[in-house]
């Protein structure tokens, strides 16, 4: 079996990019030969991490990716998202760390070989520690060090990438790492998430003057997540709520990329609940992007409560994967024609899409039906979204491979490549055949 789009659909011709993603911390283990990061610490820290296990190994990539980059040529895709371990090329002082630097600059090579288009992300969440000793995203000083880092990785990279893109889900560092407490750095402070925030646009918009210095041909964006909120009831109330929730979880980081000013929901804080913004912030973070990554999962549903205005409500009865986050294909669609509608965006890379389901090999192959459903559905709603006029030139599943789910460790398996943990066997599921089978129909199409 295949995945399948309508025949004349532009995703079935070959500038449409197809890919897979992955992350730094999440595959790459090999950790004695890099900086320990804040979720190093995390992991060591009692309770953080469901099955207590942490990113010292994970899919061995540094070790085994000449076989992965096989892998994923394997698969027929026309791209590869990873992202860069800060604290693998860079030393504490800011020198680089030629040794990791080295490690991505082949790794790069080979892919360019193979003719696979390749994005890369500097930051997915994985800060060296010593900036987290200093304050990490509570410090301003954490954006300026970024954007050196930002400049060190262009010039050595330049355009050996397609893409780059600073920040993956700058609202998972600032909420979920500053605000809600469930991911490194662990804090818990509603202040500290509008600070961490607040630092992470700016060295987003620090970081793309850098990047455009120093490899001029290559699209320089960000990826954002996007949780789309929908009202439990039809009361005033709940739409009230689900207004106010898109503005906390998705308008916030969006606004200020396009349009340069926070919105609503931020600037009518106190005075002593709002970040800090200087003069001429607003500026650097508007610093116009090449593209947006749309990073989508699921969907919310909210009703009026709360301390501020909006509760998330659990809705029964719908599918589910196996993080329980609700499968909704027509939301993504609806998602990304309101996006275009509220907002004047560059083009769209859907930079992540996928599912967790609880896989076991039998007899030697893993299938995942539940997982091709969802794939096969998302791959159709992001069609519909092309036909209602929104312009999106590229695909990414997460994830290429199993890997470590951060806080709930190595049992939420992403993969459209299962991994054996004990043995590092890949192994590819029905998901990845399916895939596979999609772009080779679409290969041999684009070749009549
Ligand atoms: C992505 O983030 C990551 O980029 C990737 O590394 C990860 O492996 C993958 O997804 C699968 O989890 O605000 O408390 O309601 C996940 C995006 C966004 C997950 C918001 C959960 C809701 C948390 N997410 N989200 S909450």
């Amino acid at each position: 079996s295949h995945f399948t789009l309508p025949g004349d659909s532009v995703m079935m011709q070959k500038d449409f990019l197809f890919g897979v993603a992955t992350a730094s911390f999440q595959i790459e283990g090999d950790a004695e030969h890099r900086q320990p990061c804040i979720w190093d610490t995390f992991c060591d820290t009692p309770g953080k991490i469901a099955d207590g296990s942490n990113g010292q190994v994970a899919c061995d990539h540094v070790k085994l990716w000449r076989d992965d980059v096989d892998l994923i040529a394997s698969l027929g895709v026309d791209a590869y998202r990873l992202s860069i371990s800060w604290g693998r090329v860079l030393h504490p002082d800011g020198s680089v760390n030629q040794r990791g630097m080295d490690f991505y600059i082949n790794l790069l090579d080979e892919l360019g070989r193979r003719g696979i288009n390749v994005f890369v992300t500097l930051y997915h969440w994985d800060l060296p520690q010593h900036l987290e000793d200093k304050g990490g995203w509570l410090n301003r000083d954490t954006a300026v060090a970024f954007a050196n880092y930002a400049a060190i990785v262009a010039n050595a990279l330049g355009n050996r990438v397609y893409a780059y893109s600073t920040l993956n889900e700058p609202f998972c560092s600032a909420f979920l790492g500053y605000e809600a407490g469930i991911h490194a750095p662990g804090h818990k402070s509603r202040q500290q998430g509008r600070t961490a925030a607040h630092n992470l646009l700016l060295a987003h918009g620090m970081a793309m003057t850098e990047i455009r210095r120093e490899a001029p041909e290559a699209k320089a964006g960000i990826v954002l997540n996007f949780s789309p909120a929908y009202p439990y009831t039809s009361s005033a109330g709940d739409a009230n709520a689900a207004r106010l929730a898109h503005e906390y979880h998705n308008t916030w980081y969006l606004m200020p990329l396009m349009e340069g000013r926070y919105p609503d929901i931020i600037n009518q804080l106190e005075p002593h609940e709002r970040p800090v913004v200087e003069p001429g912030d607003m500026d650097i973070i508007s610093t116009p992007i090449d593209y947006l990554g749309i990073n989508y999962y699921t969907r919310n549903v909210y009703r009026a409560g709360g301390p501020l205005g909006f509760e998330e409500v659990r809705i029964d009865n719908v599918p589910r994967t196996a993080m329980d986050w609700e499968i909704c294909p027509q939301a993504f669609t609806d998602l990304l024609t309101g996006l275009a509608q509220e907002f004047n965006l560059p083009p769209i890379y859907i930079t992540e899409n996928g599912a967790a389901e609880d896989d076991a090999p039998f007899n030697g192959t893993v299938h995942d039906p539940m997982r091709l459903d969802y794939l096969q559905s998302h791959l159709l709603a992001v069609h519909q979204a092309i036909e209602r006029g929104v312009d999106i030139k590229g695909y990414f599943a997460w994830s290429l491979m199993d890997n470590f789910e951060w806080a709930e460790g190595y049992r939420k398996r992403f993969g459209l490549v299962y991994v054996d943990y004990g043995t590092q066997q890949r192994i590819l599921k029905s998901s990845a055949k399916a895939y596979q089978g999609m772009l080779a129909i679409r290969q041999e199409a684009s070749q009549q």
